[in-house]
């Protein structure tokens, strides 16, 4: 297990650029228009924002004994943001795909704000400044590879016992799922940087990009497409926090700088029986900053 990480920390340029390539058409190849649909399996270890703490990641991982759990028929699903702001950026990015090269099927990876679209800029965004510290001028071409690579990154996922997965949130009008396949600028805009907050309707963001939605925008598109609850991250919390009655999960699962939260949180769920809210609470898995 530990192999795995030190193999990760030794990558250099050249190698870099090929798991980049190799993940990239693994990706490409399972687009379809960026929804996955009805994700199946035994388990799902549920894992938010990382924001480069490469720490915290391994962490969850080995709590999880996550290659044993990779062999069986069981999922790790990331909700995005995994570069940017922390220490480790390069090396958290590396271990995902990496892991994506091993076990397909069993790895996704749902894009981010900061993993972003050519017409949807993140700020502060120093994955490009780290890389070209650590590599000099060429980290500026396998930053032009990653973010290729972030443009054939699924955007939203459902599980088969009716979850839905996104980085964000849901735009103000009442979509329908199969509306999410190939999204405008617009829509893409919503399922990237929205957050839940406890009111109804929709309200401007502070973050000047998406919006806020309601328990009404909540609950209308949960009952339209047949769906239980959101499971999204994109807010600094400890750990976790609900919205909209338990509609509304957020998994944040890195700690320290520049948020100052002390505890990550994940969630490890049956994917093969329908979720009760007291389970979904009983499975949520904490770390705390001095684990
Ligand atoms: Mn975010």
């Amino acid at each position: 297990m530990t192999s795995i990480f030190r193999h990760i920390e030794s990558l250099g340029f050249s190698d870099i650029g090929r798991l980049i390539n190799e993940s990239h058409m693994i990706f490409a190849e399972e687009w379809r228009g960026g929804l996955i649909e009805d994700i199946t399996g035994n388990q799902a270890l549920i894992i938010g924002d990382i924001h480069g703490d490469y720490r915290t990641l391994k962490n969850i991982l080995t709590r999880n004994r996550y290659i044993d759990f990779l062999e069986e028929n069981n999922k790790i699903i990331f909700l995005g943001d995994i570069i940017d702001r922390g220490p480790q950026q390069i090396e958290s990015i590396n271990l995902i795909l990496y892991l994506k090269t091993l076990y397909k099927d069993n790895i996704i990876l749902i894009r981010g704000n900061h993993e972003p679209p050519p017409y949807l800029p993140t700020f502060p965004h120093d994955f490009p400044y780290r890389l070209i510290s650590k590599f000099g001028q060429k980290g500026g071409e396998l930053y032009q590879q990653y973010f290729r690579l972030f443009q054939v990154l699924p955007h939203a996922a459902t599980t088969s016992n009716k979850l839905f997965l996104v980085h964000g949130g849901i735009p103000p009008s009442n979509i329908d799922i199969n509306d999410l396949k190939n999204p405008d600028r617009n829509l893409m805009e919503y399922l990237l940087w929205s957050d839940p907050f406890e009111g109804t309707g929709s309200l401007p963001s502070m973050r000047g990009a998406g919006h806020r939605y309601g328990r009404d925008i909540t609950i209308k598109f949960l009952e339209k497409n047949g769906l239980s609850m959101i499971i999204r991250g994109h807010e600094p919390c400890e750990g976790y926090k609900f919205n909209h009655g338990n509609r509304v999960l957020t998994l944040f699962s890195r700690v320290g700088e520049p948020y100052f939260n002390s505890t990550a949180g994940y969630l490890l769920i049956p994917l093969d029986e329908d979720l009760e809210i007291d389970l979904v609470l009983d499975n949520i898995g904490l770390l705390s900053i001095e684990e």
